[in-house]
C-alpha cells in the first residue's frame, strides 16, 4: 500500500493537523508525519520532497500558515499529487495562507482545501489512493453509508419534532 506524507511548516500547526492524521489512521493507511519548513529548513524540505516517490509515497499533504510556500515548494520537487492546507495562524485569519497556497503558477498544481480543512485534506489523499486500492475504496463506501444514515436519522428526528399542519 502506498504511504501518505503529512508535512507541516511548524509544530504550532499540529492542533489543526491532528484531525488529518487521525482520519488517515482511521483508514489504516501508513503515514509519515514531518515538520519541514519552506523557509526555515529549505534544503531538508527539498530533499524530502525529491525522494517521496522512491520512498513509497503516493500523495503528499502540506500544511502551512502565513506566507505559506510549503505546499508549492514540495510540488516543485515531486510529481506526486500535493494537497495544500492553508492554516489559520496569523492576524489575517488564514487568508494570507489560502492565497499563498492556492495561487500556484500553471504547470505546478496544488490541490488546496479550505482554511484549516485538515480532515478534507486527509479524505482527498485517501480518495487519490483509493483509485488504485480496493481496500481503501471499500472503507470509503462504508464511511459514506454511515454518514448518510446519520443524516437520515437526524432528518427523521427534526422532522417529527418541528413539522406542523403538514399532513
Ligand atoms: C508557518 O508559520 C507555519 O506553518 C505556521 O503556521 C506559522 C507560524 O509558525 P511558528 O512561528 O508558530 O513556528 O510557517
Amino acid at each position: 500500500m502506498k504511504k501518505i506524507a503529512v508535512i507541516m511548516g511548524s509544530d504550532s500547526d499540529l492542533p489543526v493537523m491532528e484531525k488529518c492524521i487521525n482520519k488517515i489512521k482511521e483508514f489504516g493507511v501508513p503515514c509519515e508525519v514531518r515538520v519541514l519548513s519552506a523557509h526555515r529548513t529549505p534544503s531538508q524540505t527539498k530533499e524530502f520532497a525529491s525522494s517521496l516517490k522512491e520512498n513509497g509515497f503516493g500523495v503528499v499533504i502540506a500544511a502551512a500558515g502565513k506566507a505559506a510556500h510549503l505546499a508549492g515548494a514540495v510540488a516543485a520537487n515531486t510529481i506526486l499529487p500535493v494537497i495544500g492546507i492553508p492554516v489559520k495562524s496569523s492576524t489575517l485569519d488564514g487568508l494570507d495562507a489560502l492565497l499563498s497556497t492556492v495561487q500556484m503558477p500553471s504547470g505546478m498544481p496544488v490541490a488546496t482545501v479550505a482554511i484549516d480543512g485538515a480532515e478534507n485534506a486527509a479524505l482527498l489523499a485517501l480518495q487519490i489512493l483509493a483509485v488504485s486500492d480496493e481496500e481503501i475504496a471499500h472503507k470509503f463506501d462504508n464511511m459514506r453509508k454511515i454518514a448518510s444514515e446519520k443524516v437520515l436519522e437526524k432528518d427523521r428526528i427534526i422532522s417529527e419534532k418541528y413539522s406542523f399542519y403538514a399532513e
